[in-house]
This record gives C-alpha cells, sequence and structure tokens, in this order.
C-alpha cells in the first residue's frame, strides 16, 4: 500500500487530491512576506491549515525564489525544527520538509517529519543516500537551472517530453537507491525554469507524466505565471490559483501545493459533487 495514499493522496476518482498547505519559516518567502518567519506564528499558520482541512503541511526554511538570501544548513535547521516538532505535537497531519540538503532532511524527520519535498529531486551529494536511509516517501521536483538565474531564457525542444524523461530518471535512481516506487512522487517544477508557454503545456499535458507510474504533485499556487496570463498583477492571486488547482487536479494531479488551504478545499468539493452525480 502506497504510504500517499494513507494519507488521502488519491485521483479525482478515488477521493480527490491532497491538499499541501505551504509553510514557509523563511523572512523572504514566495508570498508571505516573512509574516511567519517568526517560530509562534508558523506553528499558528500550521494549526490553521489543519482547521481548514489540510492533508498534509510542506514546510520549507529557505526560499526557492530568485534572488532570496542563502543560508546556512545550522540556520536552516533552526528555523524548521521547532516548527515540525511543534505541529507533530498538537496535530496529526503528517509534515513534509522542502529541502534539498541532506542534513537537512536528517533533522527534519529526527523532529517528526514523514515525507521528503526536493526541488532539485535528491541530485545535491548525500541527498539520494539519506532520503533512502530515512524511508519516507519523497517528492522528486523538475527544475532546470538554479533559482537565482533558472527564469533568464529557459528553453526545450519539447518540455513535456523533457521534463517528463528527466523525471522518470531520477524515479530510477530513486528506486535503485533503495527507496520504494510507492514512496515516490513527481512534480514538473512549475516555474522553476519554464516560461510561461512551458508552464500551459505542461498543465495542458499533465497526465503524460502519469505514465511514469507514480502519483503527480502540482504547486501552482500565486506563481507569477498568473502574472503572465493575466498581463498584470492582481491584488488577489487567489482565484486564479484556484482555476489553476482544478485544472491540475482535473489532468491527473493528486497533490496540490497551496497557500489557500480552505478555498482549495472548497473548490475541490464542487468538483467532487459534479464527479459523484
Ligand atoms: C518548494 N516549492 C516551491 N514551489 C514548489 C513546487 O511547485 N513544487 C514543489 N514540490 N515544491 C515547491
Amino acid at each position: 500500500m502506497n504510504r500517499l495514499f494513507n494519507w488521502g493522496c488519491a485521483s479525482l476518482e478515488s477521493g480527490g487530491p491532497a491538499v499541501m498547505g505551504i509553510l514557509n519559516v523563511t523572512p523572504d518567502s514566495f508570498s508571505d512576506g516573512g509574516q511567519f518567519f517568526d517560530t509562534q506564528r508558523a506553528i499558528e499558520h500550521g494549526l490553521s491549515m489543519v482547521e481548514a482541512g489540510v492533508s498534509l503541511i510542506d514546510i520549507g526554511g529557505e526560499s526557492t525564489r530568485p534572488g532570496a538570501d542563502k543560508v546556512s544548513q545550522s540556520e536552516e535547521i533552526s528555523r524548521v525544527t521547532p516548527v515540525i516538532e511543534a505541529l507533530v505535537a498538537q496535530t496529526s497531519v503528517p509534515i513534509s520538509i522542502d529541502t534539498s540538503n541532506p542534513e537537512v532532511m536528517v533533522a527534519a524527520v529526527t523532529a517528526g517529519a514523514s515525507m521528503i519535498n526536493d526541488v532539485r529531486a535528491l541530485q545535491r551529494h548525500g541527498a539520494l543516500e539519506a532520503a533512502a536511509d530515512l524511508k519516507v516517501p519523497v517528492c522528486l521536483m523538475h527544475m532546470q537551472g538554479e533559482p537565482d538565474t533558472m527564469q533568464v531564457d529557459p528553453r526545450y525542444n519539447d518540455v513535456v517530453t523533457e521534463v517528463a524523461d528527466f523525471l522518470k530518471a531520477r524515479v530510477d535512481c530513486a528506486v535503485d537507491a533503495g527507496i520504494p516506487l510507492q514512496d515516490i512522487v513527481i512534480d514538473p517544477g512549475f516555474g522553476f525554469g519554464k516560461n510561461l508557454e512551458h508552464n500551459l503545456r505542461l498543465l495542458d499535458e499533465l497526465a503524460a507524466l502519469l505514465q511514469i507510474g507514480v502519483p503527480v504533485l502540482a504547486g501552482l499556487s500565486r506563481k507569477s505565471m498568473i502574472v503572465k496570463i493575466l498581463g498584470y498583477d492582481p491584488q488577489d492571486r487567489r482565484p486564479s490559483s484556484l482555476a489553476l488547482a482544478l485544472i491540475a487536479t482535473q489532468n491527473g494531479a493528486s497533490i496540490l501545493r497551496v497557500h489557500d488551504v480552505r478555498e482549495t478545499v472548497e473548490a475541490l468539493s464542487v468538483l467532487k459533487a459534479i464527479r459523484n452525480l
């Protein structure tokens, strides 16, 4: 039995995707402007996501936003571990650690995290071995380049094929390293070294990734592709984020990584009502 499926992660047909809430414990996160940097406020935000119906919480201590400050591994660990420990003590919602650093993976899982979300697909030295030793599910994401430069003219011959080939190769490496296939999730990495056309093609053809045989995670919430689609930066990116989440669900996503948990849960209820007719 896939442990992720125990968490309620499934296709729309079998109950709807899991909603993964984003909890950035950084002063320079994508959208919260450092609002939740304070440990206590991060814990409260995590608990509010639980109230709102979150299926798992993704905690990160280093921003992947272009230009974000780099932090040491010890700083990353000291940001995330108290939040993980507090949430594990106060809720039964599984915690995922958003990191590429093996030492952070070990510290976070020791503190109670039960999944690793790596935007570098376990390519950093020691990451694959650390994840295999920790025996927790992993999310392997595609990124072209590195955060600081990835949006400077990203190029592909065929974005869907290239992303799928990369993810398939990383799944094979993970399995070879001892991570069971049932513990692997893949993610095309919307906005990570992709222009608007690349992102739209990946979303439209998301089902192509299902051929790899593991669940697909989609992270579209509040991303700058919304600004490119609309032609302006709206005061509120939630409406567009919900539209993108529903499209990803209809195209086969099993996990949605989102900021706005309650709104996403409600939007999914509407979609499920139609499916259950
Ligand atoms: C950490 N992080 C930021 N955006 C992300 C996305 O789209 N997917 C995953 N897996 N992680 C992300």
